[in-house]
């Protein structure tokens, strides 16, 4: 319960950090996505994001939290595309608990990105399909709101939650990400490397693109590109980087 009144305090006051990890496209080895991600040091002590959206999450405190995440990202969104850097897009994570429940919390969300000048086609919400357990909402109508924004979606953790394939029938998603413990054992695990190579096959049959979280070997890189995986994320690459980091990064590639 301290806990819970200190993170309330740290939202009121924003006081909680977001970093971005670049995202590349391992056909062309640049990167124009990075996965915003949300970090709160409470009185000198990191608090892992895993701990506090699940407080925020019982606490009912997950839709202000994601405002804050949602209208920081989009300041430094902003300020990418004035010094130049067009093409940039931001996934940001989404609870299960801030989907829209109907058009005016949606217009909430979309106000947000207008607000800094931003085209929802800027933003990628990222979603958790374990938190997408079916409960009293309908998923479909709410994703189909999200799909009326403009924004795009990709389905978060891929393989761990129950009925992904259900998931990837049924719901409008535009990629797919692999959750980093079937990418961990890949180069030695063969049952794992199996799994990988059907996903990617399967999400580039229906026409999904797929990013393979959690690379961290040039082994692993070379397995995945030559199963013509789209995109990687992981510490090989870049770990996330505070916002002031951002367009010295994106130099590189230009
Ligand atoms: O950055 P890290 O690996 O510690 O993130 C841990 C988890 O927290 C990840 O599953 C990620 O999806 C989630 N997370 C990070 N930032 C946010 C956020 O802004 N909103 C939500 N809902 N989840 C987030
Ligand atoms: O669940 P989600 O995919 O949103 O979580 C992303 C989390 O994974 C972030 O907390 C990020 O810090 C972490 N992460 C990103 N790249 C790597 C990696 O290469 N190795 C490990 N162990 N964690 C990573
Ligand atoms: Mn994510
Ligand atoms: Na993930």
């Amino acid at each position: 319960l301290h806990l819970k009144n200190q993170l309330s305090h740290a939202i009121e006051n924003r006081q909680l950090n977001v970093v971005y990890q670049p995202i590349i496209s391992i056909k062309d080895k640049r990167v124009n996505k990075f996965e915003a991600l949300v970090r709160w040091n409470n009185q000198g002590e990191w608090v892992s994001p895993e701990e506090f959206i699940q407080i925020a999450e019982e606490f009912s405190l997950i839709k202000e939290l994601g405002q804050l995440v949602l209208s920081q990202a989009c300041l430094v969104l902003k300020q990418l595309k004035q010094q130049g850097f067009n093409d940039v897009v931001f996934n940001i994570n989404r609870s299960v608990f801030e989907i829209p429940l109907n058009q005016s919390e949606n217009k909430q969300w979309l106000n947000t990105i207008e607000h800094f000048g931003l085209q929802p086609s800027d933003i990628c919400f990222e979603l958790t399909e374990s938190a997408l357990a079916p409960d009293k909402r309908n998923n479909e109508i709410l994703f189909n709101l999200l799909r009326e924004s403009g924004c795009t979606i990709a389905l978060d953790d891929f393989g761990t939650g129950y009925s992904s394939l259900a998931y990837v029938r049924r719901i409008p998603i535009d990629y797919i990400k692999i959750d980093r413990s079937f990418i961990t054992d890949m180069s030695t695990n063969e049952d794992d490397n199996i799994l990988v190579s059907t996903i990617i096959a399967m999400s580039k049959a229906l026409g999904k693109k797929v990013v393979a979280e959690g690379v961290e070997t040039k082994e692993q890189l070379d397995l995945l590109s030559a199963l013509s995986c789209d995109y990687i994320q992981g510490y090989l690459f870049s770990k996330p980087l505070p916002a002031e980091q951002l367009a010295n990064y994106l130099s590189q590639f230009n």
